[in-house]
């Protein structure tokens, strides 16, 4: 299998579980169920989750054990688009091809769903009965990770004297933080060595740091069509991106220079890590 069929295979079976498991629109309060599935089902790519999944397939776990935790790490990443495109962040309209949720159902909701995701989510990932799991995912989200990275991301909109260090930081807390995650809860699921999850740990913080200067590329290069947002929304807020600091070249260099280093660590893992080295691929394949 090919990891772009993996990904579209990861993605059904986590749209079908998570389909089964929210809330339907008709039980009250109806708005937030229905905001909750107009967001979850707006068609993200699900690369968190198919991480998360081929990390644990690496180590060839109990099947069915992963996907509650692959979904629950979904739940927070669209959690964190929702709030990233309110008025108070960067205020954006389009998101995977359709007005954002605080367009169709307010803001006050959209918060309201955002947080209601947060909770799920957690809900989800406790299923596999591992605290380190748990811990995992909070740590990663919170104030020393996405929403660290989150707050010094607005601090940082406008600011002239933007150092690598300071985008670094950005880009390892807003949004590698959860992609290293994904991996190191795929791996925990599956239950491995403190080794096993350092390296792993170790390729998903490349994969993630790659992942954002991606995003920050194609937020240049591409079109709304194609990317079913906004584009050029980091200039218009004048935000700390790595083409600001380095270029759009020594950012793209950067990138597949992270990936590959990414795909030298995967050997050490003992197991068929083949399609984690195609999904880490798929990154930098976007702006090749
Ligand atoms: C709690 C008020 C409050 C705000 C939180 C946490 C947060 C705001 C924002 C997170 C930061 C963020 C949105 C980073 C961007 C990460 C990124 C590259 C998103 C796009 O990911 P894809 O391409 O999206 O995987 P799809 O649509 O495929 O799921």
């Amino acid at each position: 299998m090919t990891a772009t069929e993996y990904l579209n295979t990861c993605k059904d079976k986590v749209n079908a579980f998570l389909d089964e498991y929210l809330l339907s629109g008709t039980v009250e309060p109806e708005i937030i169920h229905k905001a909750i599935r107009y967001s979850v089902f707006s068609g993200g790519k699900r690369f968190r989750a198919a991480l998360c999944m081929a990390a644990y397939d690496v180590f060839d776990g109990e099947k069915e054990r992963v996907l509650p935790v692959a979904a629950g790490i979904e739940l927070i990443h669209t959690y964190s688009l929702i709030h990233d495109d309110l008025p108070c962040m960067d205020d954006d309209d389009l998101r995977r091809g359709k007005p954002t949720l605080h367009k169709v159902y307010g803001e006050n909701i959209a918060v309201l769903a955002g947080d209601a995701l947060n909770a799920l989510a957690f809900d989800l990932v406790s299923r596999a009965e591992d605290c380190r799991i748990i811990r995992t995912l909070a740590g990663a989200i919170g104030t020393e990770g996405m929403i660290g990275g989150q707050v010094a991301d607005v601090l940082s909109c406008g600011k002239e004297d933007i150092s690598e260090e300071d985008v670094e930081f950005i880009h390892t807390k807003k949004t590698a933080a959860l992609i290293k995650a994904s991996v190191k809860m795929g791996v925990l699921t599956a239950g491995v060595s403190e080794e096993e999850l350092e390296i792993a740990g170790e390729f998903g913080a490349r994969i993630g740091l790659a992942f954002q200067i991606v995003d920050d590329i194609l937020d240049i290069v591409s079109s709304n069509e194609i990317l079913g947002k906004d584009v050029g929304s980091d200039e218009d807020l004048d935000k700390a991106t790595y083409p600001k600091v380095f270029g759009l070249e020594r950012s793209r260099t950067a990138a597949r220079d992270m990936v590959k280093d990414a795909c030298e660590i995967l050997p050490s893992l003992k197991g068929d890590t083949s399609i984690l080295k195609g999904l880490a691929e798929f990154v930098i394949e976007r702006v090749n």
